[in-house]
């Protein structure tokens, strides 16, 4: 799919997490939800434009603890999403997970995971596992710019390219690491550079295109599969929410959320599919419809029973 047809996609995938992950934060608000959540807000075009690149019959993705956007782009049903979250037997992991630690590998979404770094070591993993089983797996580590400064990425990176693996490393660079400006932390807020020294490609993208992310993790997979070896990209965008439901986000200079509202990827999306003759009617009906069935999926999700207790051991392995 290419061109209005693949944007138009993108565009309800996008609308797909954004509502979900509104819905969360009213279900939070409300208390129907508890414990931590880290909503995706501003960075959907990523989700979208990653997963349209990859083939999930045999990719693995390992998103961090901001993943309810990387499930949904997977193919997860919002309401599996959601009822997890809710502690509902009906959640994708039998409401075991929660919000940072469901999983999903039916939809080639290898789990969340809430240690910064933690996938890019498990992402190595899978790539390996994929020379031996014949499959030609491309795995995809997608963690913060904050996370380029765990020593666990430094491993996998310099792993990955010392053994040529398969691996997609993706930065989200929102900017923050938590409540922190990562410029702060860093000499070079540069992360795309560090690939050379890891003899690894590199790039820099505009994260709020889904069709600038489409085609670097379409390029860096080409590449994987080539045997060529690991891919650094860099996507800029910007998390239009707290780090977590409840963060006051006074650190945040005045104006800056406004600004970003004017590049956040739907808006952006829906102005270059209305340039290229889409017409704003056909817009609104596609974001409606896409409302709809959230709060559908969110009405089911609320009215499915518990997770029994009962069961409380099942899956644990000690
Ligand atoms: C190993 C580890 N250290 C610290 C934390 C606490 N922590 C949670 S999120 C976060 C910031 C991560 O920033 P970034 O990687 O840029 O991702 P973002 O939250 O912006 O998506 C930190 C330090 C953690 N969860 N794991």
């Amino acid at each position: 799919m290419t061109g209005t047809d693949a944007l138009l996609v993108a565009i309800e995938t996008m609308h797909r997490i954004r509502f979900t992950e509104e819905m969360i934060a009213e279900l939070r608000n409300r208390g129907e939800i508890v414990g931590s959540v880290h909503l995706c807000n501003g960075q959907e075009a990523i989700y979208a434009g990653a997963v349209s690149a990859l083939d999930l019959t045999r990719d693995a993705v390992f998103p961090t603890y901001r993943g309810h956007g990387w499930a949904i782009s997977c193919g997860v049903p919002p309401e599996a999403v959601i009822a997890e979250l809710l502690g509902r037997g009906t959640g994708i992991s039998g409401g075991r997970g929660g919000s940072a630690y469901f999983t999903a590998p039916e939809y080639g979404m290898y789990g969340e995971n809430s240690i910064v770094g933690a996938g890019a070591p498990i992402a190595c993993g899978a790539a390996l596992a994929g020379r031996f089983d014949g499959s030609g797996r491309v795995a995809l580590a997608a963690f913060g710019e904050g996370a380029m400064n765990q020593g666990a990425v430094h491993e996998a990176m310099n792993f990955a390219s010392a053994m040529r693996l398969p691996v997609i490393f993706l930065v989200e660079n929102n900017t923050y690491s938590e409540l922190t400006p990562t410029a702060q932390v860093v000499r070079s807020d540069q992360f795309y550079r560090r690939a050379s020294a890891y003899g690894m490609a590199g790039e820099r993208i505009d994260g709020n295109d889904p069709e600038a992310v489409h085609r670097a993790v379409a390029g860096a997979v080409e590449r994987c599969r080539s045997g060529a070896g690991p891919v650094l990209i860099e996507a800029m965008t910007q998390r239009l929410v707290g780090h977590y439901i409840g963060d006051a986000q006074q650190y945040r200079p005045a104006g800056e959320i406004d600004a970003a509202l004017e590049v956040e990827p739907i808006v952006r999306a829906e102005r270059v599919a209305h340039a290229a003759g889409i017409d704003a009617e056909a817009l609104a009906q596609l974001r409606l419809r896409v409302s709809a069935e959230v709060e559908h999926a969110a009405a089911a999700a609320l009215a499915a029973p518990l997770t029994d207790p009962a069961t409380v051991l099942e899956h644990v392995y000690a």
